[in-house]
């Protein structure tokens, strides 16, 4: 009997919140969305000194959902002397080498919210290096190089455990590297754009050259 009127009480209480929550009478579509965060992108951007990117930000609720209701957002960089940002628009311009923060801002109604991502600024080079370490990694993973009198050279660093360098896909006609440790093995890239890789002996190592 007392266990019955605890069941009842407990009913109501349900009944209550939901109808605290908006008096929708459909109890399957959870607490109502709040306007919790601000996601930026893209993530871990980098853009070349007097090169822009566009970064956007979406207001985001408590489950990861793109929140409504934004009106704008507000922009800001950490460091104007590596990169500024246009305020409205989002648009990042490198200004000289080094790391800024990009930050937005957005609010809505009387709740503002910042999201940010951290922008490395750089100067490409014509040539570049890549290591293929023991730790199974191509390091770093990205690499960009600006040709000089059309040629750019990436010289990739075996350390003691073998790998190679086989081209998924590719604007030119740049030949694989076959197996190799502790050797060091150069490619020239005459042709721009983004020259994907991976190591045909361990096919979670890939890489990417980025050819201006
Ligand atoms: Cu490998």
């Amino acid at each position: 009997m007392l266990r019955s009127v605890v069941r009842t009480i407990a009913a109501g209480s349900v009944a209550a919140a939901i109808f605290a929550c908006g008096g929708s009478s459909d109890n399957s579509t959870g607490p109502t969305p709040v306007f919790t965060s601000v996601s930026v992108t893209p993530a871990a951007p980098t853009v070349d000194v007097s090169g822009t990117i566009a970064m956007s930000a979406i207001a985001k609720d408590q489950n990861g959902a793109t929140f409504p209701g934004s009106t704008g957002v507000t922009w800001s960089s950490s460091d104007l002397t590596v990169a500024t940002v246009n305020a409205t628009t989002g648009l990042v311009t490198g200004v000289a080498n080094g790391n800024s923060t990009i930050t937005a801002s957005i609010t809505i109604g009387s709740v503002t919210h910042t999201g940010s991502q951290g922008l490395a600024v750089i100067t490409p080079s014509a040539t570049g290096d890549v290591t293929a370490t023991t730790g199974l990694a191509f390091d770093p993973s990205a690499v960009t190089v600006l040709r000089d009198a059309g040629t750019s050279t990436i010289t990739w660093h075996f350390q003691a455990t073998a790998h190679t360098v086989t081209w998924d896909a590719q604007p030119g006609a740049v030949t694989d590297i076959a197996a190799t440790a502790g050797a060091n093995v150069s490619r020239d890239f005459t042709i721009a754009g983004v020259y994907h890789y991976h190591c045909s002996i361990h096919p979670n190592m890939t890489g990417t050259i980025t050819v201006q």
